[in-house]
């Protein structure tokens, strides 16, 4: 076999977002286009020559091919040896599980995550860092930076490989080994939680739960360790085969997109839990008998009672959230006297606070949680840190939120999306939003005071790296907030993202209608930026 060189020339766009860098399938399809992104990462990662490297991904619409395209070019590059998930699947945590367990010097993940699969839909391609987290902003910035000069790329000649059964093989140099990561994902899971007494906890309640792998990367993992370990009956699992258009679907578990799941879940044969997981099985949607718990309450009741869960019985360092995530989980914070940190939405602001101890439970409104036992979000370890506090509670899912709320106030909670706006329009509405934001404070709206208005910066209490526009808060002096922000992870025009919060210390108040709670917040926000007149839109596409 012989290394290749082959002369490209710089694309234009190859900036990542949010997550990675996330196109339509055939913008990845392009001549050059994916091998030149994955060119800049081994230029600028120069510990992969001669390291390992774990490769994989949620198993949508052109991973294979992927895949293929990246072994050849791990070998032509040096690496020494690379893990691939058999199929070339690997859920985002049991990746960075991996990355961290055999210490190898970095991860490609191959995901769109929640967004649609298919010839006409989404791509992606994210590197992890060795800590097994995304990579944070200034090795993206410098991979961004490699693609706008590179001129060539090296790729190895030859055939396709095995990747469906689990073995190991030499590509030129390079050692590569299939390997079927449930097992030692779920061996993690082992550790984390009493899996014993989930057990018996399904056993002796006859304990009815769902969980929808919406046709993605998390059905193998689900059905091994809710049917197999923990002996949920068979059919608990739904959607569990893995496809490459996931069925169709967006592969995203929110009320809008699981429908099918939240019906099973009510009326009077509704089931007493159901979760589903995302793509590529780093976010969670939980759901109780005939109730919905918001991502913002599910990381403060988890950062509540965390010391009933074995990995935690310890006690945590410390929480984090994004910026636009509800401040549920802050009291619960300040009650058990740790710190906690206001990020920028991205899981990969969390690394460095994880990292360095800070912090043990972290999460975001985009429905994502996870802890200090990897570094991404993690579906399945938020579904049974869920099973876990129920077996030791013996409490409905529902009854254990309604008793947090009582303890420390409900903050209503909702998010509109504007997807597909025009990327001009979205960014006019954010320039006169920043424009007007000096003249907002001590002004007031409907009996809400604003108390603070600004453009969200971070900077990092680890590494002193600074964030600038993150999005806008309007903060009120009752504890209310709208922010205004921009997606960072579509792939056509622009997704405005209007996140709204107002606190219900008032237990007499706790079961209204969201919607209806919120609507002055809502007219509000419309009124500060006037989306209808900038957007032409009167209604959010998504609300969740
Ligand atoms: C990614 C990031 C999350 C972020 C979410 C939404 O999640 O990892 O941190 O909250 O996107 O980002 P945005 O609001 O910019 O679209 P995932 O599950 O898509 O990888």
């Amino acid at each position: 076999m012989t290394v290749l060189t082959v002369s490209t020339t710089p694309f234009d766009d190859q900036k990542p977002g949010t997550s990675g860098l996330r196109k339509k399938v055939r913008v990845f399809q392009q001549p050059h286009y994916l091998e030149n992104f994955v060119q800049a990462i081994f230029d600028t990662q120069p510990d992969l020559k001669g390291g390992m490297l774990v490769l994989g991904g949620d198993g949508r619409y052109y991973n294979r091919e992927a895949i293929q395209i990246i072994l050849r070019m791990a070998a032509a590059n040096g690496v020494e040896s690379v893990m691939v998930g058999k199929g070339g699947i690997l859920s985002t945590p049991a990746a960075s599980h991996l990355i961290r367990h055999f210490e190898a010097q970095g991860g490609i993940i191959l995901s769109a995550s929640h967004n649609p699969g298919g010839p006409d839909e989404d791509f992606g391609i994210k590197f992890n860092t060795p800590n097994g987290g995304p990579a944070p902003e200034k090795v993206t910035e410098a991979i961004h930076a490699r693609t706008k000069t590179l001129s060539q790329y090296l790729i190895l000649n030859g055939e396709e490989v095995d990747i469906d059964s689990p073995q190991q093989f030499q590509l030129g140099n390079m050692g590569v080994d299939v390997f079927d990561s449930v097992y030692a994902y779920a061996e993690l899971m082992q550790e984390l939680f009493d899996f014993d007494r989930i057990r018996n906890f399904f056993d002796s309640t006859h304990f009815r739960m769902r969980f929808d792998a919406m046709h993605a990367v998390t059905g193998p993992y689900a059905r091994y360790i809710l049917e197999e370990l923990l002996g949920a009956p068979p059919g608990s699992v739904i959607n569990a085969e893995p496809k490459p258009d996931f069925g169709g679907h967006h592969p995203d578990p929110n009320l809008a997109h699981a429908q099918e799941l939240v019906a099973m879940t009510q009326g009077a044969r509704g089931v007493d839990f159901a979760a589903a997981s995302d793509g590529d099985g780093d976010r969670n949607m939980i759901l109780g008998h005939d109730f919905f718990v918001t991502p913002s309450d599910s990381l403060a009741v988890m950062a509540a009672n965390a010391t009933l869960i074995p990995a935690f019985n310890g006690g945590i360092s410390g929480v984090a959230r994004s910026m636009p995530t509800s401040q549920a989980v802050d009291r619960v914070a300040d009650m058990l006297e740790v710190p906690c940190f206001e990020t920028p939405t991205g899981w990969k602001f969390f690394g460095n606070l994880l990292d360095a101890g800070e912090i043990s439970l972290c999460g975001e409104e985009s429905f994502g949680t996870g802890s200090n036992h990897v570094r991404e979000k993690d579906g399945l370890w938020a579904v049974l840190f869920w099973l876990n506090l129920l077996a030791v509670k013996g409490q409905s899912v529902a009854d254990i939120v309604r008793a947090h709320w009582r303890k420390y106030g409900r903050n209503y909670y909702t998010r509109h999306d504007y997807e597909g706006i025009d990327k001009a329009a979205a960014d006019k509405l954010m320039k006169q939003l920043k424009e007007g934001l000096g003249s907002l404070v001590g002004d007031e709206f409907n009996g809400h005071r604003v108390s603070y208005a600004d453009d969200f910066a971070y900077t990092d209490p680890v590494d002193g790296s600074v964030s600038k526009n993150q999005g806008i808060r309007i903060g009120f002096k009752d504890g209310s907030r709208i922010i205004f922000r921009l997606s960072g992870t579509g792939t056509e025009g622009a997704t405005l993202r209007v996140y709204l919060e107002s606190l219900e210390p008032d237990p007499a108040k706790h079961n209204q209608d969201t919607q209806a709670v919120m609507r002055p917040l809502i007219e509000l926000a419309e009124m500060l930026a006037n989306i209808k007149g900038i957007t032409g839109r009167d209604a959010p596409t998504v609300i969740t």
